[in-house]
């Protein structure tokens, strides 16, 4: 029992703070009204905070890749906490130890996977239609909002809501408030606080702005575009590796690197744009386990934190196993 005994304060999900997190956050809230909340950027940050809480009763993971450090804590702590894991990628190899509380189903958002494992109410499709969107997969639950409601009204609802959130990326307070509001089941523009924020992003034409900065500071190394910050101003405007995707896709690049270098270490962030592609969560946990500091992901979409010095060399054995994989591509 415990989980379902109907006091929900001891329930606690952690999951990303994007759009797919913040839906997640709102079907969580739907269910567990006074669950907590915690929105975390990375697996390494979700292993950290699941680290910290030993006295929920029940945590859940959403959207987190099941990296090694995070694995290692679920595999701890599964005996003493209720642990379910939901994602929506496949992982680079099931860990046996905790195979049985890990729930993975491709092919749509992980709100869309939360959506059917809570049995959320359908008044949250919408909802659950602009994450799948956001994502990119064109799923059943999209195409049937999109029957009721239209296409160019969900692609607007997922603006808003994406936007919204990189008016302030580090506001975490934010997206409780939004996600709570979000959890009776209106659309983002029904919600003044998303409202307010989504305007104010669109004045101060930071999408544009942002893009223009990738334009300028990016390079092309073949299929891969590469950016790599090393001055002080890094700033996309809050739209990060959202930015580089869209100006990647733009130039017809199978993959966006970017490096933000710091002094002694830095971090980068990979995507695929097309698939099949380089097994991406494999490689980085590869190389970080070789030269530090850590790291993982999806295949598609994955992480690090290596040191600087070792960078170029990061970038030339991504390089080398993307030659590898071209051929079969042509
Ligand atoms: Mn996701």
């Amino acid at each position: 029992m415990g989980v379902f005994s109907g006091d929900d304060r001891d329930i606690h999900l952690i999951t990303r703070g994007n759009v797919d997190g913040i839906v997640s956050a709102a079907l969580f809230l739907g269910a567990y009204p006074r669950s907590r909340i915690s929105f975390v950027t990375s697996p390494t940050a979700g292993a950290k905070a699941l680290l910290r809480d030993r006295v929920s009763n029940c945590v859940y993971l959403v959207d987190l890749a099941i990296v090694p450090e995070l694995a290692e804590i679920v595999a701890e702590r599964r005996d003493s906490q209720d642990i379910v894991a939901i994602d929506h990628h496949q992982p680079l190899e099931p860990p046996d130890d905790i195979g049985d509380v890990v729930i993975i189903k491709e092919g749509m958002s992980a709100a869309g996977v939360l959506y059917q494992h809570l049995q959320s109410k359908a008044r949250m499709r919408k909802l659950v239609a602009i994450a799948d969107l956001m994502e990119f997969y064109e799923t059943q639950v999209l195409r049937s909002e999109e029957q009721i409601f239209g296409r160019s009204r969900l692609e607007e609802e997922a603006r808003i809501l994406d936007f919204s959130w990189r008016l302030n990326i580090e506001d975490d307070l934010f997206r409780l408030k939004a996600s709570s509001h979000l959890s009776r089941g209106c659309w983002p523009s029904q919600v003044g606080t998303i409202k307010r924020r989504y305007l104010q992003v669109l004045n101060e034409r930071r999408w544009p702005r942002a893009l223009a900065r990738v334009e300028s500071s990016m390079r092309i190394e073949g299929q891969v575009c590469i950016l790599e910050f090393k001055e002080k101003n890094r700033s996309l405007h809050g739209f990060g590796t959202r930015a580089l995707v869209e100006v990647a896709r733009d130039h017809g690049c199978g993959y966006a690197v970017m490096i933000n270098q710091r002094k002694d270490n830095s971090s980068v962030s990979l995507r695929a744009l097309a698939t099949p592609s380089v097994n991406l969560g494999r490689f980085v946990e590869d190389f970080t386990t070789v030269h530090g500091l850590g790291g993982g992901g999806h295949p598609t979409s994955a992480g690090a934190r290596i040191p600087t010095e070792v960078t170029p060399q990061f970038v030339d054995e991504f390089q080398a196993l993307v030659a590898l994989q071209a051929p079969r591509f042509r």
